[in-house]
């Protein structure tokens, strides 16, 4: 069985996963708290990403990496400098001296907020980060290129939309993701013979989807998740929401118009 380490751990997603993968890899868990619900069959090492020398004790012997740590939303550059970006670095370094075959990276429907909703992209498609947090993801998914390219490792940047049991609002109905398809998508990362480095995009098999998604498919993704099924509860849900022109027009909703003193009508492209 795989050695995994999970960090962020402690997080939405982490505690998601650490339910779904158990038995599937043996886990080792990291986050800058102690999750608290951690149980004695589980492994932690508390680890800071930013220093560098605390990575160490929790990547060494592992042979996979879900890299879920840090900052989930918008944040003061200098918080988003430490936690995204010198931690992404750190924990891709981390990999290559220790010699870990595959990373899978959390990356964020953020790395592109900026396309409308009226258009369809892929992963050919230009990053246009809506935030420091945005930038930071596209940060990420570019250090993991260079060191698939340069150092060898195999690495899956998943650009996730929302994780949550039902989706949340109707933007999220175009942008959600099952937990259990989050599964498929991890295990894709670390286990397909054939990847190197590929960006999927983290989203089910949803009507109202904005992505294409085809590299995923390629390597046998098979999304249960329709959030279709949940379309009553997230409509009413947003009727109690407080919401912008700019976060209705574009993607990454709130993202873009939080702090947002660009053009009232902008070019629509
Ligand atoms: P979360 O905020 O619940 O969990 C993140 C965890 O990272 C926290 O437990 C936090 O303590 C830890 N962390 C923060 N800074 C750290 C540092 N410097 N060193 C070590 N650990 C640190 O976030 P969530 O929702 O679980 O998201 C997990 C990952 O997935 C994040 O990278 C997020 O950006 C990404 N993502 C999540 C989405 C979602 O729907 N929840 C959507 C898109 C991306
Ligand atoms: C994200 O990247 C965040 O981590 C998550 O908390 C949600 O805000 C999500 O995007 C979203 O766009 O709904």
């Amino acid at each position: 069985m795989q050695t995994v380490l999970i960090t962020g751990a402690a997080g939405g997603v982490g505690t998601k996963l650490r339910g779904l993968l158990k038995g599937v890899y043996a886990l080792r868990l990291s986050d800058l708290k102690r999750p608290t619900d951690l149980r004695n069959d589980e492994h932690f090492v508390e680890a800071d990403l930013a220093d560098a020398k605390a990575l160490d004790e929790a990547v060494a012997g592992v042979d996979g990496i879900v890299h879920l740590g840090g900052i989930s939303g918008e944040a003061p550059w200098d918080a988003m400098l430490q936690s995204n970006i010198v931690g992404t670095y750190n924990l891709f370094e981390a990999a290559r001296r220790h010699r870990v075959e595959r990373v899978v990276f959390a990356s964020s429907n953020h790395a592109v907020g900026f396309y409308p909703r009226s258009r369809r992209i892929g992963v050919n498609n230009p990053v246009r980060p809506d935030s420091r947090y945005g930038v930071s993801k596209a940060f990420g998914e570019a250090v993991a290129a260079l060191y698939a390219f340069k150092h060898g490792l195999r690495v899956t940047c998943i650009r996730i939309g929302n994780l949550t049991d039902i989706p949340a609002d109707r933007r999220r109905l175009s942008i959600w993701l099952k937990p259990e398809d989050l599964v498929q998508l991890v295990r894709i990362g670390l286990e397909h013979p054939d990847i190197r480095y590929e960006i999927l995009f983290g989203v089910s098999d949803n009507a109202r989807g904005w992505w294409d998604n085809e590299a995923a498919f390629r390597y046998g993704y098979r999304p249960q998740g329709k959030s279709e099924d949940f379309r009553d509860q997230a409509l009413a849900a947003q009727t109690k929401l407080t919401t912008s022109p700019i976060a209705e027009w574009y993607q990454g909703g709130p993202f873009c118009s939080d702090e947002y003193d660009g053009p009232q009508n902008p070019d629509l492209s």
